[in-house]
């Protein structure tokens, strides 16, 4: 499958022509969508996009189809976790904490719940208020509400699970509710899975050849935990570098071969250059470099 390539930089005078073929759509995190229209006077959940860094740090970002702005009074946005991926811990499917935003604008009220065994409900745990701000936080923009933590806050697994509520108080206890997934709501068993990005891709450039004039495809195997990187590729005599190919962001399937296409000068004599991939994913891991032969002919 070809890489599309995303710039280059052409050096000695070379023409570079990326590769055009099976582009493959930019994918920036996991998302997962939720009906729309179904949630009474609650805030519509309409996707959620989960997002980590290298760090660990993680992002899940709510987009709301009936709201902009800070949540009024009133209004809850709710966040539980399966940190530890295990279903037998926890409340219902599993779930250790309840990160809650209470809308009180234009300043939301942050709470953050841990699962009580005994008590058997979400108790408030005031130790993790000190850290709010540095270790996690919430944030609103437009439609847009985002919970960012630190993996270490919860302790992570590198697979957990969650469920979002948005929900908006009535009169006495009349609550609309708006779960996502919606097989989540009570007593339902339904979660999202993410899994964390954690580990560098590995890639392994595959020897090469080309007519001095045509284009070679310059091959090369991915893989990594996310599923999607991007490579750069340098084209090199000896030391020297004599072009640089990148591409976007695409799969990274094991046991599937990628290439990108380099025209080859003319000019250039026969012999066997060096190419060099580096991959790196959207988290930001770099993984080491890898080089194969690439016969002129
Ligand atoms: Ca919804
Ligand atoms: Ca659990
Ligand atoms: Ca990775």
């Amino acid at each position: 499958m070809s890489r599309l390539a995303l710039a280059f930089a052409c050096l000695v005078a070379f023409v570079l022509i990326p590769g055009v073929a099976g582009s493959a759509p930019a994918r920036s995190q996991t998302s997962y969508t939720d009906r729309t229209g179904e949630a009474g006077r609650a805030p519509d959940i309409q996707t959620i996009a989960v997002a980590n860094d290298r760090e660990g740090a993680t992002a899940i970002d709510i987009r709301l189809a009936n709201r902009t702005g800070p949540l009024p009074a009133g209004e809850y946005l709710l966040v539980y976790l399966d940190a530890d991926g295990n279903s037998a811990s926890g409340a219902g499917s599993g779930l250790d904490f309840l990160v809650e935003a209470l809308g009180a604008a234009p300043v939301a009220e942050l709470r953050i719940y841990r699962w009580d065994l005994a008590r058997r409900e979400f108790t408030f745990d005031p130790s993790f208020a000190p850290a709010y701000g540095r270790d996690w936080g919430y944030s609103s923009s437009g439609s847009l509400y985002r919970f960012s933590f630190k993996r270490a806050v919860f302790n992570l697994a590198p697979t957990f699970r969650f469920v979002v509520a948005a929900e908006s108080t009535g009169t006495g206890t009349n609550f609309d509710t708006d779960w996502a997934p919606d097989g989540a709501a009570p007593p339902g068993t339904e979660t999202f899975s993410y899994r964390l990005d954690t580990q560098p891709p590995v890639v392994r450039a595959v020897a090469s050849s080309g007519k001095r004039g045509k284009t070679a495809k310059l091959s090369y195997r991915v893989t990594d935990d996310s599923g999607v990187t991007q490579e750069k590729i340098r084209i090199l005599r000896g030391s020297r570098v004599l072009a640089t190919v990148s591409t976007t962001p695409g799969p990274a399937t094991p046991g599937k071969s990628y290439f990108v296409n380099w025209k080859i000068p003319k000019s250039l004599k026969k012999g066997v250059l060096r190419f060099c991939v580096t991959s790196t994913d959207e988290a930001g891991f770099a993984s080491k470099a890898s080089c194969a032969p690439l016969k002129i002919t």
